[in-house]
């Protein structure tokens, strides 16, 4: 164990936090780390569809995976280098169909094989995304709330089969699987009727939900949004929509930190869905000034979240994935940055005398909980992070970089010389 270390813990333990104790705490959490961070939200679907729905992925760093072993290559260096278990986040367009046209309601779980075969490998749960946008069913900016039959059966219908191929991620891999549902639908200017399309969607939904899964192998998550590009004026999912739906069908709300008002913190939401809801769901993303999906960073939000879920013992009842999705930086190092910062502000937070806090504010002594929460912040917590990352296997915060470029040169930049020359 290094001087630092020691010198750090010290710190720490005058304020009665066991650094061991927080350790055990933080290695129990598992991410969700989300596969699109690796090629761009392309997906591996035999045929290309353009991206929409009002997410957008700028940059053209070179590099990108361009199929699934290179995505799944790419991961394996990404987790490699980040603290802990984690699980992987795909979404229905990352189905390997062997070259063979199939539509997305047409899917079964023998299209997503490879990711299975490759998880058991690994150790890790898979979770899953039915994707209800880049594609031509989804053109009109409605799917699951179009006022066609055929256009909302057709996504019903995906959807169902979605659920399906996470039950069998389950039951491969002896843990349950996530599907979180968002779907893009909304209008860019006023409605003319907000109510009917939210009805049909509250339809929809309890379609696709009908068929019964063991909550030990499935379970739901309903995404809401405030507003996209070009679902500027209405989005049919709201939160309230969805709040209230997870609520009387025993769903999980899945809170995205970019879907709300820029001023509005999901930290501050949390307490209150905590208390009304057994689990709940987190896309932790990074909006700036608008639902942008920037990697995320250890800023005061991510730390501000995290405070709350360690305070509130909630670690066990939250379902924490990620979600952004940058190009204009080496993609494997964009997933270790934001993943890595996920379980530092875990650990940070694990490291917070709470007991202490909680008992100023109930005394009233607000100068004294403001001048700690101060303090805290230039604890040496740099320090007790590399002693973790070290125990757990993985490169400190000084080394993984070159870990990382070493790879880019070796592999990823060598895709795109075969593409110049192909
Ligand atoms: C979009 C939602 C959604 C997507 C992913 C790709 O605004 O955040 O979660 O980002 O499903
Ligand atoms: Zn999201």
């Amino acid at each position: 164990m290094s001087m630092r270390f020691e010198n750090a813990k010290e710190v720490y333990e005058q304020w009665g936090i066991d650094i061991e104790e927080a350790f055990t705490k933080v290695r129990r959490v598992s991410i969700s780390v989300h596969c699109w961070q690796g090629d761009d939200l392309k997906g591996t679907e035999a045929v290309q569809n353009e991206l929409s729905g009002g997410i957008e992925v700028t940059g053209n760093y070179p590099g990108r995976a361009r199929d699934g072993n290179e995505l799944r290559a790419d991961l394996e260096k990404a987790l490699s280098l980040i603290p802990g278990k984690h699980r992987v986040n795909l979404h229905a367009m990352y189905a390997e169909t062997n070259g063979e046209f199939v539509e997305r309601d047409q899917l079964k779980p023998e299209h997503f094989r490879k990711w299975v075969d490759w998880a058991k490998k690994l150790g890790i749960g898979l979770d899953f995304n039915p994707t209800v946008f880049g594609h031509p069913m989804a053109a009109d900016g409605l799917t699951l709330a179009h006022p066609k039959d055929e256009i909302r059966k057709f996504w019903i219908n995906h959807c169902k089969a979605s659920r399906r191929i996470a039950a069998y991620f389950a039951e491969e891999l002896g843990t349950a699987s996530l599907v979180n549902l968002w779907v893009p639908d909304g209008f860019k200017d006023t409605p003319s009727d907000r109510l009917t399309p939210r009805k049909r969607l509250k339809e929809s939904l309890d379609e696709i939900y009908a068929e019964e899964f063991d909550p030990k192998y499935v379970i739901d998550a309903v995404e809401s949004k405030l507003f996209g590009i070009g679902s500027e004026a209405y989005v049919v999912g709201s939160h309230e929509f969805y709040m209230n739906y997870a609520n009387q069908s025993g769903k999980l709300c899945l809170l995205d930190t970019g879907h709300f008002h820029p001023t509005e913190m999901v930290s501050n939401k949390l307490s209150a869905m905590l208390l009304f809801h057994s689990r709940v769901a987190l896309h932790v993303s990074r909006p700036v000034r608008w639902d942008s999906d920037h990697v995320v960073t250890f800023d005061d939000e991510l730390r501000e979240i995290t405070t709350e879920l360690v305070r509130n013992n909630a670690l066990e009842r939250v379902n924490i994935g990620l979600d952004f999705f940058d190009a204009s930086i080496n993609r494997v190092a964009a997933w270790v940055i934001g993943t890595r910062n996920m379980k530092k502000a875990l650990l940070y937070a694990a490291l917070i005398p709470h007991n202490y806090l909680k008992e100023l504010q109930d005394r009233g002594d607000f100068t004294s909980r403001l001048a700690l929460q101060e303090q805290i912040k230039t604890f040496p917590f740099g320090d007790i992070w590399d002693e973790y990352c070290k125990r757990m296997g993985v490169a400190t915060e000084n080394e993984w970089l070159d870990v990382v470029q070493q790879y880019e040169k070796d592999v990823q930049f060598k895709r795109e010389d075969e593409k110049v020359g192909s």
